[in-house]
Parts: structure tokens; sequence; C-alpha cells
């Protein structure tokens, strides 16, 4: 089963668009905000190469993990992952 977390940050529309998504969707997921947590701000340069955000961090039950940008891709997976196993789709 996958694990998530949102890097994202208060006052960022596009965080904005995607966490609206997940409150339709009805998925719970942690929040990282990178301009309050310094250590999440870190983890999202050092892990994903680009402290843009939205991005979704996404663990594999295997512990690959992988760092996905654009809040329209970031939807499309959780909606997509959803459907193929709803319970996936749940933090
Ligand atoms: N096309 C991207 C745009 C993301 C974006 O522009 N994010 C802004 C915050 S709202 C940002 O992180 N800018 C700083 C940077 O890219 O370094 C998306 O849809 O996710």
């Amino acid at each position: 089963m996958e694990r998530y977390h949102l890097y994202m940050y208060r006052g960022c529309g596009f965080c904005a668009r995607v966490q609206r998504f997940l409150q339709e969707l009805g998925i719970e997921m942690p929040l990282r905000d990178i301009l309050t947590d310094h250590g999440a701000l870190h983890e999202l340069i050092e892990g994903g190469g680009r402290q843009t955000v939205p991005c979704l961090r996404i663990e594999d039950a295997g512990d690959g993990v992988r760092w996905m940008y654009e809040s329209a891709d970031i939807m499309r997976y959780l909606a997509e992952t959803r459907d193929e196993a709803p319970d996936a789709a749940r933090v």
C-alpha cells in the first residue's frame, strides 16, 4: 500500500487546488508546509530536486519513493489510483 505526503504552503493557489480535490474525494493526507517547516523544505529539495509545490511524495510498500510535481498530474494520479484500488488512495 502506498503512503503519501503533500508538500505545499499556505497561500499557494496550486496547492489549494489539490487540497480541494483531496477534500472532494475524501482523501486524508499529511501536509508538509515548506514555509513553516524547514525540515520539509529540505526533504523536498533533496528528494524531489526542486522546491516547487505542490509536490506529492509517494512511498510504496517496498520503500521506493517518488516525487510527483504538477498539480494536474497529482490529481490525475490520485484519481486513477483511487479508481484502481480505493483503499490505496487513503493514508
Ligand atoms: N504548473 C505547476 C505550478 C506550480 C507553481 O508555480 N508553484 C509555485 C507556488 S504557487 C512555486 O512553488 N513556485 C516556486 C518555484 O517553482 O520554485 C502546478 O500546476 O503545480
